[in-house]
């Protein structure tokens, strides 16, 4: 295959709702929406999980947006390419960038696996035919706000509850959610809100018997993290220090976590994801994919690589209903009983909605 021309667009999006964590608020949904053709005409899309602002990470759209048109595009335009995996080849001289470099190795494999008339999950060697999905809900003003959407998720399905927390806003609410939600599958994000000295609160959650604590310490640690798993019984699960099978592979060595988070664009991509996947099932390390807030595109990427076997916990996948008025994808995804049913037609599998993508569309440029 040769990608022969490639389009980014900058859309904008709204969310339904404002979404707070610990470093800030969302609302507005700036990305990157990445278009490739083929020899044949035939596009494939990815989707940038930059944010606007660098608060999860370094990256912003607009790095993202440089990255792609002053080097990965060009790098790649033209290129025989017999496999995605080889993308990581071709961008190898070019350091870190992981979302901007996951943004077309996601174009890539969605054209490959059209090409080859299967589903995205089938071609990363995905079996499960349903996903189970759990929820992330940022902070709230009060704690039984934070109670009544709990609730209404419990009621819609979903197969677990994981909540924000931050300095002032974690023992005490999640001793509330425990009180009156004795028996949920629940779990806590702190995206990094924490240092050792607040060791005292952190194990303090051991009591609310958590599926595990995400990120408690520094977006770039994973020493005090193995320090912090010795001290507590609640499973520490690391999303911003691990950006590679490298930084998996020490972490475990270390024992700094017992549970890894994947996303794609954080780790640069699909076929990293699946190493770090593939390394994690043989320290029996489980897993699950984390969500950036993403339109239907980059969604539909989560519930493909989900399909492999060591996604064994819910992730943050959630139906597109829960973000958007209106998605950019058909059909949009949509959860039962906390399960997405993965799509078998070939490539991503739902069919991106060109007509919502141009009206969300602020910019966009062509690349050949
Ligand atoms: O840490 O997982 C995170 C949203 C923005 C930035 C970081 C994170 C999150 C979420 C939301 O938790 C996941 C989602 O619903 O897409
Ligand atoms: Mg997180």
């Amino acid at each position: 295959m040769k990608i022969k021309e490639v389009t980014l667009r900058h859309l904008q999006m709204k969310l339904k709702f404002p979404f707070t964590t610990s470093f800030g608020t969302f609302q507005d949904r700036d990305f990157i929406l990445l278009e490739a053709k083929d020899e044949n005409g035939r596009s494939g899309w990815g989707e940038s999980v930059a944010f606007h602002s660098p608060w999860y990470s370094e990256e912003t759209m607009k790095t993202n947006w440089h990255m792609l048109e002053d080097y990965l595009i060009p790098a790649l335009l033209n290129q025989e390419i017999t496999h995605p995996d080889e993308v990581s080849e071709v961008f190898s001289n070019i350091r870190k960038n992981n979302m901007a470099k996951s943004t077309i190795e996601g174009a890539v494999w969605d054209l490959y696996s059209q090409q080859k008339g299967v589903s995205l999950a089938s071609a990363l060697g995905g079996k499960k035919s349903k996903i189970e999905v759990g929820i992330s809900i940022g902070i709230q003003e009060t704690a039984s706000d934070l109670l009544r959407i709990i609730e209404k998720h419990v009621e819609d399905g979903y197969k677990r509850m994981k909540v924000k927390i931050k300095p002032g806003w974690d023992v005490d609410v999640m001793r509330e959610v425990r009180k009156e939600f004795p028996d949920v599958p629940l779990m806590a994000d702190a995206n990094s809100a924490y240092t050792l000295k607040d060791i005292d609160t952190l194990k303090a959650l051991d009591e609310f018997d958590l599926m595990m604590v995400e990120q408690p310490l520094a977006s770039d640690d994973i020493i005090d993290h193995a320090k912090l798993q010795q001290a507590i019984t609640t499973p520490v699960c690391l999303d911003e220090s691990i950006h590679s099978y490298e930084d998996a592979r020490k972490a475990i060595e270390l024992g700094s976590c017992r549970i890894i988070n994947i996303k794609i664009g954080r780790v640069g991509g699909l076929s990293e994801s699946k190493r770090i996947h593939d390394l994690c099932e043989s320290h029996d390390i489980p897993v699950w994919c984390g969500g950036m807030l993403e339109s239907g595109i980059g969604r539909a990427h989560n519930v493909a690589l989900t399909t492999l076997s060591n996604f064994t916990m819910p992730g943050d996948t959630a139906a597109s209903s829960r973000y958007w008025e209106k998605d950019i994808i058909t059909p949009e995804v949509t959860v039962t009983d906390g399960y997405i049913t993965v799509p078998d037609q070939p490539g991503i599998g739902y069919e991106p909605d060109v007509e919502a993508i141009e009206g969300f569309t602020i910019e966009k440029k062509t690349f050949r």
